[in-house]
């Protein structure tokens, strides 16, 4: 089959997934044409099934806003005729479910009829897409998409508490190649990061308040009183600086490292003994994934999807938004002692095979073919 896949190429979940996606398509004989502004950063072009057409927006005096829509839904229709694209695959209903309808309107005026899926991520719901200014546009999208899916249970209900949507959501969960994260700890750089005897702590996001950063901080501060910890911070974002005054406020500035924007997750991941996601909203919470797949349990909120793949007591513990003294506590019953830590790595490597790519790319294959028949 040849698929388009439209997503934003940061670093963020929704780009990531769609990535991963186009390379485990290919890899099983679709041909894959990415389409968006950059090169997706976790995209190596090493495959002859993976395309990249890249979306530019020439500038001009009179915007005061790029018209990336435009530019986005005139390519999709130059790559659709040009490579005979058969189904176009758009990652975050903001713009880019909106742009592929219109993509496909335009070349419906050319008798060329082609579905779409769009895949819900989070955001685009639950923060951006329910403002006024969008939901409109976003309500109609939705329903206008061959197939919509949503990449767990909580953001299906969410999508439907507060969307008018008439379409039916299938719920398609994120998911990770697990024999890829197999990290053997020996291998690891840890002497470069910590003390032998220091628990090694990471918090990976884009640092926005959603992520309620302060609260890593808070959480990592009573950890670090009670045993010798190092806190690592991954990503690059909004609270940053506030968080780096957090630290000095604290006085435990020596013991917080700010790695910045990181394609070496797993590499971090490798000498990481306890993952913290505190998020305020999380439809599904990919980088707490990510963390069990290399074998690293999870202390979290139990905010929307995170419930789905943090499981209670086996990979690690949840707890209420901004309830900081019982995600340190959590903490501190994991990281105790080694036999106890040991247990929990385990339990979360082995709780995370449920969202192998193995498992869940077969599921966007469905769906594809479930668009097909409704067009
Ligand atoms: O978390 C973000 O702000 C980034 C956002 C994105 O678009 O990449 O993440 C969302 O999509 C990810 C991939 O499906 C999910 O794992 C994240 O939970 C979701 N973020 C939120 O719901 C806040």
């Amino acid at each position: 089959m040849k698929i388009a896949i439209v997503c934003y190429p940061t670093f963020g979940g929704s780009g990531v997934v769609a990535t991963e996606l186009g390379i485990a398509l290919a890899e099983r004989g679709h041909e894959i044409h990415f389409i968006t502004y950059n090169q997706p950063v976790r995209l190596e072009l090493v495959s002859h099934n993976i395309h990249y057409h890249e979306v530019t927006v020439p500038d001009y005096p009179l915007f005061h806003y790029q018209p990336y829509e435009l530019a986005l839904s005139s390519k999709l229709v130059n790559m659709v005729k040009l490579y005979g694209i058969e189904l176009l695959h758009v990652h975050y209903a903001i713009p880019h479910a909106y742009a592929g309808y219109m993509a496909k309107k335009m070349l419906e005026e050319e008798n060329i009829y082609i579905p779409i899926v769009t895949t819900l991520h989070g955001t685009d719901i639950t923060l951006v897409g329910n403002h006024p200014f969008y939901k409109p546009a976003v309500t109609f999208s939705i329903n206008k998409s061959e197939v919509v899916t949503s990449v767990s249970e909580s953001l299906k209900e969410d999508t439907l508490r507060l969307f008018d949507i008439t379409n039916e959501i299938d719920v398609v969960p994120n998911f990770i190649d697990v024999a890829k994260h197999d990290n053997p700890y020996t291998d690891c750089q840890r002497d470069l990061m910590a003390d032998k005897n220091e628990r090694i702590i990471t918090h990976i996001s884009n640092l926005r308040p959603v992520k309620r950063v302060m609260d890593v901080i808070e959480i990592f501060d009573r950890i670090q009183k009670k045993i010798p910890a190092k806190l690592i911070m991954v990503g690059e974002g909004p609270e940053k600086e506030a968080c780096e005054a957090l630290c000095v406020k604290k006085g435990i500035q020596e013991k917080v490292l700010f790695l910045g924007n990181s394609s070496e997750i797993n590499k971090i991941l490798c000498f990481t003994d306890l993952f913290l996601l505190p998020s305020e909203k999380e439809s599904f919470g990919l980088a707490a994934l990510e963390a069990m797949a290399c074998g690293v349990p999870v202390i979290s909120s139990n905010t929307g999807g995170l419930a789905e793949v943090n499981v209670q007591g086996v990979s690690g513990y949840l707890s209420d938004v901004g309830n900081v003294d019982e995600m340190a506590a959590n903490a501190l019953q994991i990281l105790k002692d080694e036999k106890t830590l040991s247990q929990f790595k385990k339990q979360a490597k082995e709780a995370s095979r449920k969202f192998d790519t193995k498992n869940v790319v077969p599921l966007y294959e469905t769906v594809y073919d479930k668009a097909f028949q409704k067009i």
